[in-house]
């Protein structure tokens, strides 16, 4: 090979070389480009609402009363014929003043056999005391608990419609507490006892429905339908869950819900998700309307009382929630 024809062999090399690379990276972008944008259900919460109403109309669900066994059916019925993999977890536990509860945690599964999973999760038993009613001669008046269960719970059964119209990418589990709301009374006087609330979930802590379970991450949804709700970053997730946490905020303000998930740190709450995030290590995310900045009661006006009833419940706070796990869930890869 003469010098000349050396010279322009590398040229002819080095240009290959450049258009081969340029290609590489303009088929990177093209691959990007064509990564389908998931498709997301829209939310109905008509839908929710209706499973809220279903679960008021039973009255309170306390345990250890007949309405509380009939809603546990109702609720485990509902899941399977949503197409979910059914799991009733009974127990009994003890409440703060030593009472057994029989108490039912009921889980549905999506897509069981994937290992990557996500966790959704609300309480579905009422509290036997309305202790916060301005009224005292209701502080021992079991509450209907619409926005304070009912409303985490009409959520997720019209998500479960949906991941049975729609499979996800990942593994689902529902999973519907009991006795969350069995806590020790503020009317109480005698000597202060800790752990008395949340008992279902620290049961499916300590005894997952199945072996070695693990979630990526979970959430909690409580008293996600009162009217003009807002869902603060709750101090406990913040610390434990921030980007789960992080995520799903980002979702909700993008798809303009942002007057019901404020970006400013809340107070940190009791509340289903210490447990599980304490025993089981899944960083869980609590969605709780809860405003440090009101004054008689920081988880809104009826919160406790004899009023948390269907009045309470807007379908625009539903929608937001349940919009949002919805994007959030469906982009899981
Ligand atoms: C306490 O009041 C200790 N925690 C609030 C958790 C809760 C009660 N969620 C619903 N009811
Ligand atoms: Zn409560």
């Amino acid at each position: 090979m003469t010098n000349k024809l050396k010279t322009s062999f590398v040229t002819v090399m080095l240009l290959l070389t450049t258009v081969a690379c340029g290609n590489t990276s303009q088929k990177q972008i093209a691959d990007n480009e064509t990564d389908p944008e998931p498709t997301i259900p829209t939310f109905n919460a008509d839908s929710a609402y209706h499973h809220v109403a279903t679960q008021a109309n039973f009255g309170p669900r306390v345990p250890n009363t007949e309405v509380h066994w009939q809603c546990a059916a109702f609720l485990a019925n509902q899941l399977e014929r949503y197409g979910a993999k059914v799991t009733r977890q009974e127990t009994t536990l003890l409440a703060w003043d030593g009472t057994p509860l029989r108490a039912c945690n009921i889980i549905g599964a999506y897509r069981p056999e994937l290992k990557k999973r996500v966790l959704l999760c609300a309480h579905w038993d009422s509290r036997p005391y309305a202790d916060n009613d301005p009224d005292a001669k209701n502080h021992k008046t079991p509450i209907l608990g619409v926005n304070d269960g009912a409303s985490g719970v009409g959520v997720l059964l019209e998500v479960a419609r949906q991941l049975q119209a729609q499979s996800p990418t990942i593994g689902i589990d529902i999973i519907f507490f009991d006795a969350e709301d069995y806590g020790i009374p503020q009317w109480w006087e005698g000597k202060y006892k800790n752990h008395t609330w949340c008992l279902g979930s620290q049961y499916w802590s300590r005894h997952p429905h199945t072996p070695n379970y693990n979630a990526r991450y979970g959430i909690l949804l409580d008293m996600v339908g009162g009217k003009n709700a807002t869902f603060f970053y709750e101090g406990y997730s913040q610390r434990t869950a921030a980007s789960a946490m992080k995520k799903i905020w980002k979702h909700a303000r993008r798809l303009g819900f942002e007057q019901f998930f404020i970006d400013k740190p809340g107070d940190e709450v009791t509340d289903d998700h210490v447990y599980v995030n304490d025993i089981t290590h899944i960083p869980c995310v609590d969605i709780i309307n809860c405003d440090p900045t009101s004054k008689r009661s920081s988880f809104g006006e009826t919160w406790h009382t004899v009023n948390d009833n269907l009045q309470q419940i807007d379908r625009a706070t539903l929608h937001a929630v349940g919009q949002t796990l919805l994007n959030v869930i469906y982009r899981e890869k």
